[in-house]
C-alpha cells in the first residue's frame, strides 16, 4: 500500500496500517533533509518503507490502495496515474473511518470549524461521555481511532480537501457551517469548492442527522441533497420568510439561543465574540443536543468557553492597544468576521500566501472601521493594490516590523488586529507557527515598553 504526504495525516495513516500488518511505501516530494522530525518518528513502524524526495509514479500506478494526505492535490501527477491505472485511492479520513468503531459527528464549512468542533467536544464531555475532537483541527482521524471505543464519540473537523476522497465515510450527525470563497488555488471554481464539502452528506441515511446554517447561501443547494433528518442553526431572523427559520432547530432570537424551542443562554452570556460565534455556538449545542448532551451540559460549555488558540485570541495590551491574534484567519471571510467583532479604530493586519482570495470584499468594513492596513508576505503588493482606496496601506517585511509598524499606527483604546486572510506557508511553517510567532513579537513589544516605562 502507498502513502502519499508524509505529515500528521500521513504518518498517521502509516501507523494504522502498519499496526494492521499491511507492508507500507510513504511518498513524499519533500527531501528527506526537510522531513527528518517524521523520519524519526517512523523508525518504531514496521513494514514501513519511506521513498521522498519526490513521489514516483511508477511505483504508485503500482500499488493495490493509495491513502492520499488533504494537501495532495487531486491532479498531482502521481495520482493521475495512478488513478488511469486503476489503483483505488482514498483519503486518510476514509481510511480511519473504516477503523472507527465510535459515533462519528462531523463539521465542515469555510469558518468556524476549530471552535465549533472545540465545543462540541466539550459538550459532549460535560454530558459525561469520552469525546475526541480530531481531523483538520489537528490530530488525524487515524491517530484518534487508536483511542475510541463503541462508546465513545469522534468529533471531527473536516475539510473539504478530506471530503475529496472519501468513499463510505458517514458520519451519524453532520453539519456544513457556512461557505464563502476559500483555496480557489486549489479548486477549478467555486462550485467544485462547495460540491467538495457536500459530501460531507453524500452516505447518511434515514436514521441520520443533517445540520445547515439556515441563512447561509449555499443551504438550499445543500438541502436538495440531504437524504438524512435535517435541522438548521442560525439567526432565525435572517432568514425570515424562507420557511426555514419555523423548522427544528437552533436559533437566535431576540437575543437568546433557543435550543429546539426551548431557551437555554443569553447571547450576551457568551465569552466569544461576534455574531459568527453565536452561530457556532448554535450548531455546537444542536450536534451535541442531537447526540445526547443534555441542556444543562450544553448551556454550562457555552456559558465558559474562552475561544481557540489562534481564533480572535487576546494576545496581550501594550499602551492600552489591545492585540488580537487571529493568525487562523486564512480566508478573506474569516477577516469579514474578525473586523465584525470589534469596534474601531482598528489597525489590520493582512497577508501571507494568496488563495485567489478578493479583498475588495472587504473595502466596506475597511473604511468603516479600519485606520490602517499592514501588508506583509508574498501578496502584499495585491492587498495594497485592492484595498488602498479603503484605507492607508503600509507595507512591511519582518514580523517584527509588522507588529511595531502596526502599534506606532494604532490608538490608545484601539485593536491590532492580526486576521492575515491569506494562508502562511510563505513565511511560516502553518498558520499555528504563525500566531505564536506573532504572540511572542508581541510579548517582546511589551517587554520594550515596560522597560522603557520602568526607566523614565
Ligand atoms: N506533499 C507532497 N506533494 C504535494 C503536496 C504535499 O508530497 O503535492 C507533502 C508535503 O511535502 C508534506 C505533506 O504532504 O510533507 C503534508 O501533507 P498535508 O499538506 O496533507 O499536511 P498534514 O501535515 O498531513 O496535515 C493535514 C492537514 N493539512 C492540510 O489539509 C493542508 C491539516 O489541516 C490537518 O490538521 C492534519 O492533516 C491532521 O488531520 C491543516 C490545514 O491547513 C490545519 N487545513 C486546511 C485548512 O484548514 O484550510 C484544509
Amino acid at each position: 500500500m502507498a502513502v502519499i504526504g508524509f505529515g500528521r495525516s500521513g504518518f498517521a495513516a502509516a501507523r494504522l496500517l502498519s499496526v494492521h500488518g499491511a507492508h507500507v511505501t510513504v511518498m513524499d516530494d519533500k527531501t528527506p533533509e526537510k522531513l527528518n522530525a517524521w523520519i524519526e518518528k517512523a523508525q518504531g513502524l514496521s513494514q514501513v518503507k519511506l521513498v521522498l524526495g519526490g513521489v514516483d509514479p511508477t511505483m504508485t500506478s503500482n500499488a493495490d490502495l493509495i491513502v492520499v494526505s488533504p494537501g495532495v492535490p487531486a491532479n498531482h501527477s502521481a495520482l493521475v496515474r495512478a488513478r488511469e491505472k486503476g489503483v483505488p485511492v482514498i483519503g486518510e479520513l476514509e481510511l480511519a473511518f473504516g477503523y472507527c468503531n465510535a459515533t462519528v459527528l462531523a463539521l465542515t464549512g469555510t469558518n468556524g470549524k476549530t471552535t465549533t468542533t472545540t465545543l462540541l467536544e466539550m459538550m459532549m464531555k460535560a454530558a459525561g461521555k469520552k469525546a475526541i475532537a480530531c481531523g483538520n483541527i489537528g490530530k488525524p482521524f487515524a491517530e484518534a481511532v487508536f483511542e475510541l471505543t463503541a462508546d465513545d464519540m469522534a468529533v471531527l473537523e473536516v475539510s473539504s480537501f478530506q471530503l475529496e476522497t472519501i468513499e463510505e465515510f458517514r458520519p451519524e450527525v453532520a453539519a456544513i457551517l457556512n461557505v464563502t470563497p476559500d483555496h480557489l488555488d486549489r479548486y477549478e471554481d467555486m462550485q467544485a469548492y462547495v460540491e467538495a464539502k457536500g459530501r460531507i452528506f453524500e452516505n447518511q441515511t434515514k436514521g441520520d442527522v443533517a445540520i445547515l446554517n439556515v441563512a447561509d447561501k449555499y443551504t438550499p443547494i445543500y438541502a436538495t441533497l440531504v437524504k438524512s433528518q435535517l435541522y438548521y442553526f442560525g439567526f432565525a431572523d435572517l432568514a425570515a420568510g424562507t420557511g426555514r427559520e419555523q423548522k427544528p432547530g437552533c436559533y437566535v432570537k431576540n437575543g437568546v439561543i433557543e435550543l429546539l424551542g426551548r431557551p437555554l443562554v443569553k447571547a450576551n452570556e457568551l465569552l466569544i465574540p461576534g455574531p459568527h460565534n453565536l452561530e457556532n455556538a448554535c450548531a455546537a449545542a444542536l450536534m451535541a443536543s442531537l447526540s445526547g448532551a443534555s441542556d444543562e451540559a450544553i448551556a454550562k460549555t457555552l456559558r465558559e468557553f474562552k475561544g481557540v488558540e489562534h481564533r480572535l485570541e487576546p494576545a496581550g495590551e501594550v499602551n492600552g492597544v489591545r492585540f488580537i491574534n487571529d493568525s487562523k484567519g486564512t480566508n478573506v471571510d474569516s477577516v469579514v468576521k474578525a473586523l465584525e467583532s470589534f469596534s474601531k479604530p482598528i489597525v489590520l493586519i493582512l497577508g501571507g500566501r494568496d488563495k485567489a482570495g478578493d479583498f475588495t470584499k472587504l473595502a466596506a468594513l475597511v473604511k468603516e472601521k479600519v485606520t490602517r492596513i499592514v501588508a506583509f508576505g508574498e501578496c502584499k503588493a495585491k492587498v495594497v493594490q485592492q484595498l488602498s482606496s479603503a484605507a492607508t496601506v503600509v507595507e512591511a517585511d519582518t514580523l517584527e516590523e509588522v507588529v511595531n509598524g502596526a502599534f506606532v499606527a494604532s490608538e490608545k483604546g484601539g485593536v491590532v488586529l492580526f486576521s492575515p486572510g491569506c494562508a502562511s506557508f510563505d513565511m511560516f511553517q502553518n498558520y499555528e507557527d504563525r500566531g505564536r510567532q506573532f504572540k511572542a513579537m508581541v510579548a517582546k513589544l511589551t517587554a520594550q515598553k515596560a522597560g522603557k516605562e520602568a526607566k523614565v
